[in-house]
């Protein structure tokens, strides 16, 4: 008699973590369909000094499989800096099973599958190829010029063509360096 009740609360136990895992499930699928929050702690800059300085995180959360940048892929994010302005991209790999590296490239298409040269001088990281293992930082530091438009590129085999990639724009109209996203539905 009390073995047949602890088994019959064993499956209520089952159906409850069969409703909680699907609980689970919905709120993962709608916590895809939101868009990442721009965390404003990203970017900081003295306008005096025409410096900025910007928080770069590759696999910040699982979105595309971890191949993205502070939670943003395929351009879903765009780092403005007015042009001349001194940059500083503070890359961490936040990644813990895949190693990333990051560099500003040309916009071009199709996507390279594997590093190309910098568009603008020292603006890429260490191990371009190999990547930065977990929790590995590097710095890039170079002067935004000239004006245009660019992309901050994963430069690991593949992982850039899959959507790891953001945009990076050099304004000659901007005042001061924004992080902004399109509007729903662009691109
Ligand atoms: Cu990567």
């Amino acid at each position: 008699m009390r073995a047949s009740r602890i088994a019959g609360w064993g499956r209520r136990v089952g159906a409850w973590a069969g409703v909680a895992g699907m609980v689970t499930l919905l709120s993962a699928t709608s916590a895809q369909a939101q868009q990442q929050a721009i965390d404003p702690t990203w970017l900081s800059f003295d306008a005096a000094a025409r410096s900025a300085r910007f928080q770069l995180i590759a696999g910040l959360t699982g979105l595309n499989g971890a191949l993205n940048f502070n939670g943003f892929s395929d351009g879903g994010l765009t780092f403005v800096v007015p042009v001349g302005w001194r940059t500083e991209i503070d890359f961490r790999n936040h990644d813990g099973m895949l190693p990333h590296s990051a560099e500003v490239i040309a916009p071009q298409t199709p996507l390279p599958i594997q590093p190309v040269d910098p568009a603008i001088p020292r603006a890429f990281t260490l191990r371009l190829a190999e990547g930065l293992i977990s929790e590995a930082t590097d710095t890039m530091r170079f002067t935004a010029q000239p004006a245009g438009d660019y992309l901050i590129f994963c430069g690991v085999a593949g992982h850039g063509a899959a959507g790891m990639w953001i945009r990076f724009q050099v304004s000659a109209s901007a005042k001061t360096p924004a992080l902004l996203t399109p509007a729903p539905g662009k691109r």
